[in-house]
């Protein structure tokens, strides 16, 4: 055996302990290949390289822009206007006159910018060999190892969540044999200054001023110009042996035994404002936070983070089957899966790089939810501004928090949504004359709440015609509470939201002739219907599938929340009346579900978008029971099809199919997620494999746990979709609505154990295949269940 033979060997054995590493022979020459790490607030993107390494360094709340919200004149007449042609049956003329009049400059905002690169730079000399780098998902380090000229170098990168810092350590076998120069850079707004062992970087935006979005040097979009948010931060460097100079803004690095960089970030962004403010000093922040690491070293300063972050990741351990490839690296295994090869392990991988990529995006100390990136982006105006969508991708970010048992990521959600939903009260006032509060499709860090969009056709069409789009990112607030049954957290922080939401929903809207109550003008994100009286594809129209089970599921979860709290009786029977009124659900001509009130021809029937089946999930109001419906529902996913390969749709139909129960289709869709969509470094691509957005990397996370465990139906189904490729495996720390954690495992397709730990001492129904035990226990009281339900299951 080699040496390379014997070190992939001991590799595989290393990596197999630990659980999930991602791991490559080569350094990344691209972004896509690069490793992240990240404490919910800093991010970096690690290359590992030999010559070079490139810590691409993001900080959550750096944005360009500034708070801008726009408000077309006279909208609320104009949306009369709109409504009556939209009744009317002019639809396609309601469409001109929207755009028209009912939209306003700038449409966009700018976007989230990253912060700045750590390069640092080897004087190596001489020819390399056993290269290796991976990332430990389980303890959230990366980690670079190679040889030059008969020296083993070693470099280990963390982001803290305890310190709140970059830590990266570097050694060698042999002493002083470390050489390097280090420095930051940014393209524009930063200047970097080396003294001592530091490097102090200040920044401040500057947006030139442009109405629209798309100069080069205008990156980040339309809005005014001006000295926009700040930032700074500070690298320290400490050796063992060997010197430390600054040499111009950098500083060099000589004939070091060991090195410990530190490095950590800051703006002057305030997420209680929304805003930048001047107040915080961010270069007072970062000291802060330095000093506060005072002389810890690196064994201690690690342990701290394996430990903190460890807890986070051990809570769920996958096993859904070996794989006689995992001592192949990890972009080599997913080639072979593109070719065709089942590799249930890598699948496992992606769904703890799933759970990994949300705790590094959504924790403590950070205060913002993941963006389109989670918190990596290398582009100065990245794809949709990396901003806040909510008519799907948001949504999906939380998909696997509850389930996966990552419930405190909600925390940094609720730090932006509720200032968010406190601005939204002021538009459904102006523009809609309505209670409560609402959030249109797109938005940002400034809590923009008024409509946007990349231009007019697309702030009306995205924008202006959903107003529901915030209603539905609330229900991510209803879910976390039915998993966790956190009374206070539904008192304090989700019912005020939804019940703001309720009162904007029923104020707007419209009893019909028929006398349905429908929002109009409607829409269904973000796919187009043929106007029979013009022929023309257009949106516009009342009632869409969409609106009404929006509508549906927040006034259900008002209604039960009000109960449960024992408050607005009133606002509770006017909720319970209105859900009466709204449409039914409509099977079409074609046997799938209508997208829209009548039963129009799609534009698009392989649309990204399946917001007509939101009902199957994540809602649950389309249900086994309604055979004719869960039928509809499958038969409009065929027509759907893979689109085009979109990677949050792909990942949104594993979990559609696995609600299905319908087990060969959801694992043919998350096999596809991996081969369509996955990146080297496992990051997924909005078209095919190139645009990195990190919806897909969540949702297809969730929709894994949702072949393995379901409980939106009043019961905690256990493998409601287990496929043939994964015939025996085990689940441990899975959570379900009502309060469980439940532990799973299974052999040859059947299940064999199972234990139900109940934290909220709710009563469950716990269900396998076709049978049913009801259990019983107490708050902290677990349950082995696997007895009664094993020899079951149909
Ligand atoms: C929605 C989707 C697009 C993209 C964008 C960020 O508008 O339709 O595919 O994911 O969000």
């Amino acid at each position: 055996m080699c040496l390379k033979q014997i070190f992939s060997v001991l590799f595989f054995s290393l990596s197999n302990l630990s659980g999930a590493t991602l791991w490559y022979e080569q350094p990344a020459n691209r972004w896509e290949e690069a490793l992240p790490l990240g404490n919910g607030r800093l991010g970096a993107m690690v290359f590992g390289g030999v010559e070079k390494e490139r810590l691409q360094l993001n900080e959550e709340s750096l944005w360009a822009g500034c708070p801008v919200e726009t408000y077309p004149e006279g909208f609320k007449e104009n949306l009369q206007t709109l409504q009556e042609m939209v009744l009317a049956g002019n639809a396609s003329e309601a469409v001109e006159f929207g755009v028209a009049n009912m939209t306003k400059r700038p449409t966009s905002f700018r976007s989230y910018e990253p912060l700045a690169d750590l390069e640092l730079e080897f004087l190596h000399d001489g020819p390399v060999g056993d290269y290796h780098r991976d990332l430990d998902l389980m303890d959230g380090v990366a980690t670079v190892a190679y040889t030059v000229d008969g020296v083993r170098f070693r470099r280990e990168v963390l982001i803290s969540a305890v310190d709140d810092l970059i830590a990266i350590h570097l050694s060698a076998d042999r002493a002083g044999a470390i050489n390097f120069k280090v420095g930051l850079t940014r393209a524009k707004d930063m200047v970097v200054k080396a003294t001592g062992a530091e490097l102090q970087m200040d920044g401040q935006i500057i947006d030139i001023a442009k109405e629209d979005g798309g100069a080069e040097e205008n990156s980040g979009g339309s809005g005014p110009a001006g000295a926009h948010m700040k930032f700074a931060g500070q690298l320290v460097a400490k050796t063992v042996g060997g010197t430390v100079r600054p040499e111009g803004d950098r500083l060099f690095i000589e004939n070091a035994d060991k090195v410990l960089l530190f490095f950590t970030a800051a703006t002057d962004y305030s997420v209680q404002r929304m805003d930048f403010d001047r107040a915080i000093d961010p270069r007072s922040v970062v000291e802060r936070i330095l000093q506060s690491v005072g002389e810890k070293r690196w064994e201690g300063l690690k342990a701290a983070h394996l430990e903190e972050h460890r807890e986070v990741m051990d809570r769920v351990i996958l096993d859904i089957g070996g794989s006689e490839w995992a001592n192949i690296a990890t972009d080599k295994r997913l080639v072979a899966m593109k070719e065709g090869q089942s590799d249930p392990a890598l699948i496992a991988d992606f769904f703890q790089f799933g759970r990994y990529l949300l705790m590094s995006s959504s924790r403590r100390p950070g205060r913002l939810p993941p963006n389109l990136q989670g918190i990596w982006n290398d582009k100065m105006w990245a794809p949709w501004e990396s901003d806040y969508h909510l008519n799907i991708n948001l949504q999906m970010n939380y998909w696997p928090a509850d389930v996966t048992n990552l419930s405190e990521t909600v925390d940094s959600l609720v730090d932006w949504f509720e200032p968010l939903t406190k601005r939204g009260k002021y538009p459904a006032d102006i523009l809609y004359g309505a209670d409560g509060w609402l959030s249109y499709h797109a938005t940002n860090v400034f809590g923009r709440v008024t409509g946007s969009g990349s231009n007019e056709g697309s702030q009306f069409n995205n924008g202006f015609l959903d107003p529901l789009a915030g209603a539905w990112m609330a229900m991510t607030l209803w879910r976390h509470y039915e998993f966790t049954q956190d009374v206070n957290f539904l008192e304090t922080k989700a019912y005020p939201i939804l019940k703001g939401a309720a009162e904007f929903l029923i104020d707007y809207l419209y009893e019909d002739e028929e006398g349905q109550l429908v929002i109009v003008p409607s829409a269904s994100p973000e796919n187009k219907f043929i106007d029979p009286k013009t022929d023309k594809a257009i949106r516009v129209t009342r009632g869409s599938t969409y609106h009404n089970t929006i509508v549906q599921v927040v006034f259900e979860a008002v209604i039960e929340a009000s109960e449960k709290l024992d408050l607005d009786a009133a606002l509770r029977s006017e909720l319970t009346a209105a859900l009466k009124k709204l449409p039914p659900l409509k099977i079409g001509g074609n046997g799938t579900i209508q997208e829209w009130i009548e039963d129009y021809e799609e534009a698009q029937p392989k649309h990204r978008h399946v917001s007509h089946l939101l009902g199957l999930h994540p809602f649950a109001t389309i249900r086994e029971h309604d055979k004719a419906m869960f039928e509809a529902a499958a038969k409009t996913l065929e027509r759907r099809g893979f689109g085009g390969d979109v990677g949050w749709s792909n990942a949104w139909k594993t979990n559609f199919y696995a609600r299905l129960q319908n087990a060969p289709q959801a694992h043919f869709y998350v096999n596809r997620l991996l081969q369509k969509n996955a990146m080297p470094n496992l990051l997924t691509g909005h078209n095919g494999r190139s645009l990195f957005q990190i919806d897909a990397s969540f949702a297809g996370t969730a929709g894994i746990a949702e072949m393995l465990l379901q409980s939106h139906a009043g019961e905690i189904h256990l493998l409601p979709a287990l496929p043939d490729a994964w015939p025996t495996g085990s689940a441990t720390g899975l959570k379900a609505r009502g309060g469980f954690v439940v532990d799973i495992e299974w052999q040859d397709g059947k299940l064999t154990e199972v234990v139900v730990y109940s934290q909220a001492g709710q009563p469950c129904v716990v269900r396998y295949g076709n049978d049913r035990i009801v259990l019983d226990l107490a708050e902290g009281e677990k349950s082995n269940v696997a007895a009664p339900l094993a020899d079951a299951g149909s």
